[in-house]
């Protein structure tokens, strides 16, 4: 016998179902039949953040560290469209984020009705499936679609509008079979194409392996480690393909693109074979394109066929999932070394040489973060300066412990997936880096780590800048600091306004102490770090240039690449 159950009974029911067990959100008129009911169903914690982008960040950061769908909910018309940015942020990083959105009943949809928003329209381009739930007949198996499609394939967001009428509408309920197989393996590649793969391995003297988010999706660190180690191929992490290796292995090299080491741009424009995994070669990694990687082949492995080709010509296209590939190209190759390839990159290598010469370096800072977590957090970062130094300096050794919003590039995001992160990886430190600028736009969320007893760490680089954006003032647009000064209140004493102990660090000898206490708190804490005004990330490729023209902290002084 079924049950009868509302509309919003049926929404919860199918979330438990599906192993959710949090929802990060805030309430309105079109969604109060679902938080008329969540209180019946204890196992969906509910978050209520301060913002619905917010609660979009902070579903994503959940779905990143924990590779569970994130949900987020939001009523109608603002609250929904509140919810955009951070949809946009989960689609362009392939996260699987679900939003359930309410929407005005139906009789009244198309009549501009008040707080009525086509959200369906808005989101149509930035989530892989959306649906106007029409009757709650077909709920259930809107909601079952919606899970299954946002982590299928390559993984991403997917929303589901819920007229008011529909959550109160009846109807009987029969809870989901238990849970299929996932769908099935990816495509099983030609052999052929992974013989010729190896054989292109075996052939190279300059070959690279690059890898990027693919992999932590994939869970591919194993099968891409045994990848490095039987070929001896050198090792290059993407943005988001930071923490896939483990930066001491001696095969490392770092980040390539935009703010990548001189080196590591270097091997690229040296390469005869890059072997990249799981990423999309997009425009930061590799700068005017038709001068990328001139002397090499690529062969790509990648889930998404679409990104096959797009940016870059492959030589060989290994469509599928990146471990499964990874394994079978391990099985394929004959091992060797490239001892003389490694040599004549580490000739490459500039001396290092920090991005400020004062006292509070960004590289200190972070250096004394990793001593005193021995990198056993996970570090979300904003967008901006400070993005680039942790993903340069921060010497990541654990699978997924690098979360940051690469492809959209969202300032405002580490605080609230922060949130996300903690509650994905309880017990676990979680530190937020955000810059200035980007923490003011979702500093609030302090009251929702309060009032939700969320422990979340928050460091701010104040620069007293957008500090990005006038580094390239500064290259680009002779000096002209147009709108790039930026007030900060005192973060200390805000902090403290929110319950939250707090602390500023002017010098270097204050860091490894008050981190240490930061640390030790048992709940959320904060920390500002007064850094030079004008501290730069170099190298940089100007935006459009190739990869062979950095501009580097002092003239270079060394041969054209
Ligand atoms: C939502 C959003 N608005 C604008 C930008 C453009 N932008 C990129 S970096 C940056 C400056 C960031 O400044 P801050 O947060 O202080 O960090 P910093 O660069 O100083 O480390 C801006 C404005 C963006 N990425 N996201």
């Amino acid at each position: 016998m079924s049950e009868v159950l509302t509309g919003a009974q049926i929404l919860c029911r199918e979330l438990l179902a599906a192993g959710v067990d949090v929802l990060f959100g805030y309430p309105g008129g079109a969604i109060m039949p679902f938080y008329h009911a969540l209180p019946e169903y204890p196992g969906l914690r509910h978050i209520l953040v301060r913002h619905e982008q917010a609660a979009a960040h902070a579903a994503d950061g959940y779905a990143r560290a924990s590779g569970r769908v994130g949900v987020c909910v939001a009523t109608s018309g603002p609250g929904a469209t509140n919810l955009v940015t951070g949809l946009a942020t989960a689609h362009m990083d392939s996260s699987p984020v679900l939003a359930i959105t309410g929407q005005v009943a139906r009789p009244m949809i198309g009549r501009d009705a008040f707080q009525e928003t086509d959200i369906i329209g808005l989101t149509l381009p930035i989530t892989k499936y959306n649906h106007l739930v029409r009757d709650v007949s077909e709920l259930a198996l809107r909601v079952r679609e919606a899970i299954a499609i946002a982590q299928e394939g390559r993984p991403g967001p997917v929303l589901l509008d819920v007229p008011k009428d529909v959550q109160n509408q009846k109807a009987p309920y029969d809870p989901p079979p238990p849970r299929a197989a996932g769908p099935a393996g990816a495509a099983v590649q030609p052999s052929e194409e992974i013989a010729r793969a190896a054989r292109l391995i075996a052939e190279a003297s300059r070959p690279l392996l690059m890898i990027g988010h693919g992999v932590i999706l994939s869970g591919a660190y194993g099968e891409v480690r045994a990848l490095a180690e039987k070929t001896g191929m050198p090792v290059i992490t993407t943005l988001l393909g930071i923490s896939a290796f483990p930066e001491a292995h001696p095969l490392h090299l770092g980040m390539p693109g935009m703010h990548g080491e001189v080196h590591v741009n270097r091997a690229i424009q040296h390469a005869d074979l890059i072997v990249g995994i799981g990423l999309r070669f997009d425009d930061r990694v590799t700068g005017n394109v038709a001068a990328f990687a001139p002397r090499a082949q690529i062969v790509h492995v990648e889930l998404d066929r679409a990104e096959i080709g797009k940016n870059v010509p492959v030589a060989v296209a290994l469509a599928g999932d990146a471990r499964e590939i990874t394994r079978r190209l391990v099985d394929a190759v004959a091992p060797r070394q490239c001892g003389a390839w490694l040599d004549e990159i580490h000739g490459f290598v500039r001396p290092a040489e920090e991005s400020y010469s004062g006292d509070l370096s960004p590289e200190a800072i972070l250096a004394a973060i990793y001593e005193t977590t021995h990198g056993a957090c996970t570090i979300v970062t904003d967008v901006g300066q400070h993005q680039m130094w942790v993903a340069k300096h921060y010497p990541y050794q654990r699978p997924n412990s690098h979360i940051t919003s690469g492809g959209l590039g969202t300032m405002g995001f580490a605080v609230p997936a922060a949130i996300g992160v903690h509650l994905a990886r309880p017990g676990e430190l979680v530190w937020a880096i955000s810059g200035d600028g980007g923490f003011q736009m979702n500093m609030a969320e302090m009251a929702t780590m309060i009032q939700e007893g969320l422990s979340v760490k928050m460091a701010i680089f104040n620069n007293g800048y957008l500090g990005m954006v006038r580094q390239w003032q500064q290259f680009f647009h002779e000096k002209r600091y147009s709108s790039t000064p930026i007030w900060s209140p005192d973060y200390v004493k805000l902090a403290e306004a929110y319950g939250i102990p707090g602390w500023r660090v002017e010098d270097r000898g204050q860091l490894a102490a008050t981190l240490a206490r930061a640390t030790a708190e048992p709940g959320p804490a904060l920390v500002e770090f007064v850094i030079a005004q004008e501290a730069n990330v170099y190298p940089m490729i100007p935006p459009g240039g190739s990869l062979s023209e950095p501009i580097e902290a002092r003239p270079a002084g060394a041969p054209a690449v």
